[in-house]
């Protein structure tokens, strides 16, 4: 590894902090589960569902290279997001609606209807009304058509910005050849809870079963983000994450508000001018970004990036990235060197590492990317950056506005995190790949 950015690197951190923190909620003595081999980032529910990790007491260190920035100390700060201190134990995941079908996304449709829609792995999006019901018939129903292996399926879904006007949504998912599509829809004419009328905008063959992300989110620039992985098997072994012209490993930002059949590259897109360079890349070198999000106050990016086999990482991009950052991936895992990676790290490499990471073996095998909380029933909580972990159910907040690596511990859902999600408000969910939609909460609220 070679240099890397002094400011990103001051931000570099592992969960180890949190070993000392007296907001460490978690009680059980059960041992963290052992990471599987090149964990996927939706795998099938494990026996270690539900099993609370004792907190992570190990970080990067042992295992960094010898540039790595030395960890944080240990600190007894406080979580403070909102004016108050909070404490982490008068809250919870509450159960609003169960029953789903693999699901792995919980978002809204920002026409105020209030409705939440829960896009099933098997293929289907069901809407979830505001009082808790969820309707017979699916939303969208594409089951039948789409791969099931743990990290195929339906995967995203994003609606248009103006989808108060255009009734346009975006859906990603892997064929029954298991590559990639992103498809435009549109709800029916006559009845807002069916859509359809769907056509493949763009196609990305993948080379194999896993690593194809599958997220999706308009920023703040009002351009659709698509997040993909690089494609697997594992420690990409054709090094596509670092090729500039393959789309696989990459954050793609495209302009979608043209013509209803094409989308174009975004303007500004930071290698559109670059030979040899594919022109819908935004960022690079990540693994698997199985989930992200835009702070919807602030435009930042945060990036849940699934590591292979020791480190998960977050990453962050500010609002006023202009785009190409290369975040490592294969050459590194989170701070680590990949003596696995295809090949060693080209001279003059640099990348941005990420703002936290955390070794698997304490803190879970697959990180999810969540949500700056933005809503109104919680506002001690506005500006607290939550995320977590699938294979443990551990959920850490650190504090949006610096960004600031202080990370904390919260109580662990005990359940498979397929996901975070928002409604129109900004209040913040948890989806349980086992069936269940949950909302934080006060507890005993
Ligand atoms: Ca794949
Ligand atoms: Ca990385």
């Amino acid at each position: 590894m070679k240099t890397q950015p002094l400011l990103a690197l001051t931000l570099s951190v592992t969960l180890a902090i949190l070993a000392c923190s007296p907001a460490v909620v978690s009680t059980s003595t059960a041992p963290p589960p052992t990471a599987a081999a090149d964990t996927p980032a939706s795998p099938p529910p494990t026996p270690a569902a539900g099993t609370a990790t004792t907190p992570p007491t190990a970080g990067a260190a042992t295992d960094a290279p010898p540039d790595a920035p030395a960890t944080v100390p240990p600190t007894a700060a406080p979580v403070t997001g909102g004016p108050e201190t909070v404490d982490p134990a008068d809250y919870t995941f509450q159960l609003v609606a169960e029953g789903f079908a693999d699901p792995v996304l919980v978002t809204h449709a920002g026409d105020g209807s209030g409705r939440l829609f829960v896009v099933e792995k098997v293929g289907s999006i069901r809407i979830l009304r505001p009082d808790g019901t969820v309707l017979p018939d699916p939303f969208y129903d594409m089951t039948g058509q789409v791969s099931q292996d743990s990290e195929q399926g339906l995967l995203g879904l994003a609606f248009s910005p103006r989808y108060a006007e255009d009734g346009a949504f975006f859906i990603n998912y892997t064929d029954l050849n298991g590559d990639t599509h992103v498809d435009r829809c549109h709800v029916s004419g006559s009845d807002p809870n069916q859509g359809g009328d769907c056509a493949t905008l763009l196609f990305v063959p993948q080379p194999a079963w896993n690593h194809n992300g599958g997220h999706l989110a308009f920023g703040p620039d009002g351009y659709l983000y698509i997040g993909l992985g690089d494609g697997g098997d594992s420690n990409d072994p054709d090094d596509r994450a670092q090729n500039l012209n393959d789309r696989l490993g990459k954050l793609l930002r495209l302009d979608v508000s043209g013509d209803e059949a094409a989308y174009s590259p975004a303007p500004g897109n930071p290698f559109s001018d670059q030979g040899g360079a594919a022109a819908e890349v935004w960022a690079y070198g990540l693994r698997n970004p199985w989930r992200w999000s835009f702070d919807r106050a602030t435009g930042d990016l945060y990036i849940g990036d699934v590591g292979q086999n020791a480190f998960e990482e977050l990453d962050y991009q500010p609002a006023s990235s202009a785009g190409g950052e290369n975040y490592g991936w294969p050459y590194l895992e989170a701070l680590r060197v990949n003596t696995e990676a295809p090949r060693a790290a080209p001279d003059g490499f640099s990348s941005v590492p990420p703002l936290v990471n955390y070794a698997q073996e304490v803190g879970g095998c697959s990180i999810v990317g969540g949500y700056v909380y933005r809503g109104r029933s919680l506002p001690e909580l506005n500006g607290v950056y939550f995320f977590g972990d699938y294979c443990t159910g551990n959920v850490w907040t650190l504090p949006a506005a610096t960004p600031d690596p202080a990370v904390t511990q919260w109580p662990s859902t005990g359940f498979n995190i397929s996901s975070f999600g928002e409604d129109e408000a900004g209040e913040l969910y948890a989806v349980d790949l086992n069936g269940g939609v949950y909302r934080l909460v006060r507890a005993g609220g």
